[in-house]
């Protein structure tokens, strides 16, 4: 069995619901069992600055996909939940990044994992490291929770304390 970490983001219409469906999903899948959740939180936008806020979580996924199918599944979910891809860190109705897939490395055109802006994103740091305090950087070995950056734009939007309360 495989684990893998993603971040789960939406800042269009109903954030709360986006979240939920894509959750659902993942779980739904035959292959693929959601076993933590992070809470959610409203995040200031990233990157490009001039959108609205996100909520974003990170869930724990234990799975039989291999990396670049568990890619695939997160696509399909994304497509599902009518997500159009227009600007580069825009805004989405839901956005699923693979952060970590058990402490491998991949250097894929299509995958990058671990992925390659987390160690600079509170909005991704916070809620995983909610799950998994002691988590460290499979490459560099240094625990995420030693360099969290700058995490005034991260407010707890909502407490959740288990998977059901997602699905
Ligand atoms: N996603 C981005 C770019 N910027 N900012 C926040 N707060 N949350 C996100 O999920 C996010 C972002 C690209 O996917
Ligand atoms: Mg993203
Ligand atoms: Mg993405």
């Amino acid at each position: 069995m495989n684990t893998a970490y993603i971040s789960i983001g939406s800042n269009i219409g109903d954030r709360l619901h986006h979240l939920k469906e894509a959750v659902r999903a993942l779980h739904a899948h035959e292959r693929a069992e959601v076993t933590e959740v992070s809470s959610i939180y409203e995040t200031a936008p990233v990157g490009y600055t001039d959108q609205a806020d996100f909520l974003n979580l990170v869930v724990c996924v234990k799975t039989l996909l291999d990396p670049y199918e568990l890619l695939a599944a997160c696509q399909h979910i994304e497509n599902d939940l009518g997500r159009v891809r227009e600007i580069r860190w825009g805004p989405r109705t839901v956005d699923l990044d693979i952060l970590l897939y058990n402490n491998d490395n991949i250097e894929a055109e299509n995958l990058l994992v671990p992925h390659p802006r987390m160690g600079e994103r509170a909005f991704v740091l916070v809620p995983l490291l909610e799950i998994t305090p002691t988590i460290e950087h499979p490459v560099t070995g240094i625990p995420f929770a030693k360099e969290v950056p700058d995490d005034t734009g991260v407010v707890l939007w909502k407490k959740v304390t288990g998977v059901e309360q997602l699905l």
